[in-house]
């Protein structure tokens, strides 16, 4: 059968008009012999034709564009805070139950070797949005305000970037960096209202209230943070360093609230193509998460994380600053340590049960042939590795995310690929799946050839920094460190996986720090206040 298009269509009424014109003038040059009406015809026949012509150019341009707005793909662009590589498909940890993002990963490219810009949530999330490294923004800590780096005063971020090409922006939930219960310092929000269409719970308010266990709450409905793990112990770490389970339901929690807007989002009705990111706050402290997900891991099955006794003695004196030793030394004297990865793994389950509502809804919506899905978390974490917790380090724990890539038509499902990639790629990659031209201002590289092709070698290194002059180099094999007093460490991952033995001092290895040397960025720009 031969199918005609719109604009087939309007080509073959166009001839018809033509021939129609030409018959016209004809009949009437015979009809009338006259000179008079011989012209009148023939004006009538060309009237027709130019008619016929003027109304395809414009029809057809109309409908083309409408055709190409039909094409472009949607995106669903999903952040997860502080996600290590503590899920099944990365393997860092055994038995962590995260069924989603493996069904996730079965559709799409896993890279099983990504690392933030910056191992801290606000310039990892910046470096995201903007395309630009940390280095070269200033941009290094969660204290700086993005916007206020003469490097990214005119940057055009994702949301920016969809919007100028016809796409419908919306966002919910942690994307930029904020903290729902601190309104001032470092827990203020760093988003921009103006850069979204529509945000829930709004553009000025990025993250739903969250729910408290009833201890954390006074009598006036306060929160005032009696900690639930070892209250009244000595020494204990930050308060935000704390854990345990909630008798509420998912339902009230603030990340199935996020995942329920993104839901109705999926369901409506949509003109033009959506960019739509949503950001699901758990795995980042504290952990309180229902009852339910700790139950999955009894302290009786968790193992303590591989460690070597003195880790620390061969590490530079700057990286040995970034370290958390009190909290490590607090953890230990007080026997919290399985307590505590209990509740990390707790919260990595919940935060996924809430992708897995997501996906059903996106697997079940009028999209799921045509929007490209990418999944990534701003950093890791260290859980007592080199006696550290949190992210603010250079090594593997705080570098290495998840980073998932579904490209319908070009990506191949349930393939994995171990070149070395950062975060810092997304936003290129998702310019040229959408058709875009390349834009040399954005400092990652488009991971198209890798989502075609998950085999390809490309001998490539990322960097990731924290703090100015402090930078971490990982290629496919070594990990390198460069800290600001020429300090240094290099770690061999084909043999010492863990990161436990610097052989930067070793001899046998100057060419190959060297070579690792040549990815350190040669913009390194002051810190933004
Ligand atoms: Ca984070
Ligand atoms: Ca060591």
């Amino acid at each position: 059968m031969i199918n005609f298009s719109v604009i087939d269509l309007l080509y073959i009424f166009t001839l018809f008009l033509i021939i129609l014109g030409l018959a016209w003038g004809g009949i009437k040059q015979k009809q009338n012999a006259t000179i008079h009406c011989f012209f009148a015809g023939r004006h009538l026949g060309w009237f027709v034709i130019i008619a016929g012509c003027f109304f395809t150019l414009s029809f057809s341009t109309i409908f083309s564009s409408c055709a190409k707005d039909v094409k472009k793909p949607n995106v669903l662009f999903i952040a997860i805070d502080d996600l290590n590589d503590w899920t099944s498909i990365l393997g860092g940890r055994s038995n962590v139950y995260t069924p989603n993002m493996d069904r996730l990963a079965a559709q799409g490219v896993v890279f099983t070797n990504a690392h933030c810009a910056a191992p801290a949530c606000n310039p990892s999330r910046t470096s995201v949005f903007t395309g630009i490294r940390p280095s070269t923004s200033g941009v290094y800590f969660n204290r700086s305000h993005w916007r206020s780096s003469p490097a990214l005063k005119n940057a055009v971020t994702i949301p920016e970037y969809f919007r100028s090409n016809g796409y419908r922006v919306v966002g919910g939930g942690k994307l930029f960096h904020a903290l729902s219960w601190i309104q001032t310092d470092y827990g203020k929000s760093q988003n921009e209202p103006e850069i979204w269409d529509e945000y829930f719970p709004s553009k000025t308010k990025p993250m739903p209230d969250f729910v408290w266990p009833k201890e954390i709450i006074n009598e006036d409905e306060r929160i005032s943070w009696d900690p639930l793990a070892a209250p009244n112990s000595e020494n204990r770490p930050d308060y935000f360093f704390d854990w345990g389970p909630l008798k509420e339901t998912d339902e009230k929690t603030a990340d199935y609230k996020v995942v329920d807007w993104a839901i109705e989002e999926l369901q409506k009705k949509h003109e033009k193509p959506f960019f739509q990111a949503v950001g699901i706050f758990r795995p980042h402290i504290p952990w309180f998460v229902p009852q339910k997900y700790f139950d999955l891991y009894p302290l009786e099955n968790i193992d303590l994380p591989l460690i070597q006794e003195n880790d620390l003695d061969d590490c530079s004196d700057v990286g040995k600053s970034f370290c958390k030793r009190k909290w490590q030394e607090w953890i230990v004297k007080n026997d919290l340590w399985k307590e505590s990865i209990q509740a990390y793994m707790a919260s990595i389950s919940y935060a996924d049960a809430q992708l897995g509502r997501l996906l059903d809804a996106f697997e079940n919506s009028d999209y799921a042939d045509n929007t490209i899905i990418v999944l990534w978390s701003d950093h890791g974490m260290h859980i007592g590795e080199k006696e550290h917790w949190e992210k603010f380090t250079l090594w593997e724990e705080s570098t290495r995310v998840p980073l998932i890539f579904v490209a319908p038509g070009i990506s191949k499902s349930g393939t994995r690929s171990d070149e070395a990639v950062n975060l810092l790629d997304i936003y290129p990659t998702l310019v040229e799946l959408s058709g875009g031209e390349p834009n040399i201002a954005l400092e990652g590289k488009s991971l198209m050839p890798l989502l075609q092709d998950p085999f390809l070698e490309t001998n490539r290194a990322v960097v990731t920094t924290f703090g100015k002059n402090n930078h971490g180099v990982r290629s496919k094999r070594w990990r390198y460190i460069h800290y600001k007093d020429g300090s240094e460490e290099l770690y061999d991952h084909q043999n010492d996986p863990n990161e436990f033995t610097n052989i930067a001092y070793n001899k046998e290895f100057e060419k190959i720090k060297k070579d690792l040397a040549k990815w350190l960025p040669e913009i390194n720009n002051d810190s933004v206040k």
